[in-house]
């Protein structure tokens, strides 16, 4: 009798395509420069962290000088220059746009790789940041004072790249993101707020950098964050939502930092990650068949090493889960996130 053998997902899912991804990140990146362009207009005022997600995605594929040479680092430098906000000492989503704690960050990872830390007023940016921590702890986002986790993480991710961590009272700010892990295992946007895989990185993270591990829940959280896998081997967000490829991010860095990466199936969220490519015109989507974006683009590469389906001897470089900087970057800097072996 003839057996049946179901066909592996890895049997239909296409190679990594590093240079159609080069080309579309290059493309995307004079598209953005233009100032008749659609994809310039709809994404105006997310700039810098669009900026960092293409120059981080080229990073992870190149040698450092290789991707600063073929993305204009001095271009980008100086234009990242032109939307800090003297005043205050934040940087905005684009030139004349208002300071937020979101552009900071990306701002400072753009330096961070082009290794122009230098060109920053450390003081003014810290203490923009610093102006920020609230009394219980937490950060708001901007001066109009919307407080959520990602701006914890932000702060604080902001801050120990600038080598200023103590300038803020991190036992405050830990305290604060660890009072708001959920009776799931999960943390959201507030203390209180629904459990969400983006929220729970900026959580975790938060907690590596302030080195307070310690105050999470490890398996109870690790337990949510493997039933996010779905049968197409993706990963959802929340429970009964699709997969996306940017939770492949948001989960598996979360799950690296407390010491439970195997509690996914590695090999059947690459082949997911790996259908989601536009083989093509280059790009990652968020899910098959979709188009491809520059955010899941990252995410998608960060995945693939992550899981260690990209590996540093082929020409990558490998990611750091805290950080999400290439760890070169992140080693040169001397930053030391705790992480559960
Ligand atoms: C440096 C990596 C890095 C991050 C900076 C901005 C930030 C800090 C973190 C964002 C974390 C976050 C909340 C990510 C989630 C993004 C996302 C996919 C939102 C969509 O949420 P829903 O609920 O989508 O609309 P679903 O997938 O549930 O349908
Ligand atoms: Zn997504």
């Amino acid at each position: 009798m003839a057996s049946f053998i179901a066909p592996t997902p890895t049997a239909t899912a296409p190679q990594f395509s590093p240079d159609v991804h080069k080309q579309y990140i290059l493309q995307l990146s004079s598209k953005l420069s233009s100032p008749t362009s659609y994809e310039g207009a709809v994404t105006s005022h997310l700039r810098m962290s669009g900026v960092y997600w293409s120059l981080a995605s080229m990073h992870l594929m190149c040698s450092s000088s290789d991707a600063n040479e073929l993305m204009n680092s001095e271009d980008i430098l100086k234009w990242v220059m032109e939307c800090w906000d003297e005043g205050s000492g934040g940087f905005g989503g684009n030139v004349g746009h208002d300071p937020h704690l979101l552009y900071t960050l990306s701002a400072l990872q753009i330096l961070a790789m082009f290794g122009k830390l230098d060109a920053v007023d450390t003081e003014k940016v810290v203490g923009y940041v610093k102006g920020l921590q609230n009394e219980d702890g937490s950060f708001s986002g901007d001066e109009h004072g919307e407080i959520d986790t990602r701006f914890s993480y932000c702060a604080l991710s902001s801050l120990s790249i600038l080598g200023a961590l103590d300038s803020v009272d991190v036992g405050k700010a830990a305290e604060f993101v660890g009072s708001c892990q959920n009776f799931d295992g999960g943390f959201g946007c507030n203390c209180g707020a629904e459990s969400h895989a983006g929220q729970i990185f900026t959580c975790v993270a938060a907690l590596s950098i302030a080195k307070r591990l310690d105050l999470v829940d490890v398996d109870l959280l690790a337990w949510w964050l493997a039933e996010r896998q779905t049968g197409g081997g993706g990963l959802n967000g929340r429970p009964e939502k699709q997969s996306d490829v940017c939770y492949s991010w948001w989960i598996l860095s979360s799950l690296e930092i407390i010491g439970r990466r195997s509690w996914v199936n590695g090999e059947s969220l690459a082949t997911f990650i790996l259908k989601c490519q536009d083989t093509d015109k280059g790009g990652i989507a968020d899910r098959p068949d979709n188009v491809a974006d520059v955010f899941h683009t990252f995410f998608g590469i960060s995945g693939l090493l992550l899981l260690g389906h990209l590996k540093e001897g082929d020409g990558y470089r490998q990611v750091d889960s805290v950080y999400a900087l290439p760890v070169d970057v992140v080693k040169k800097l001397g930053l030391k996130a705790q992480v559960i072996e």
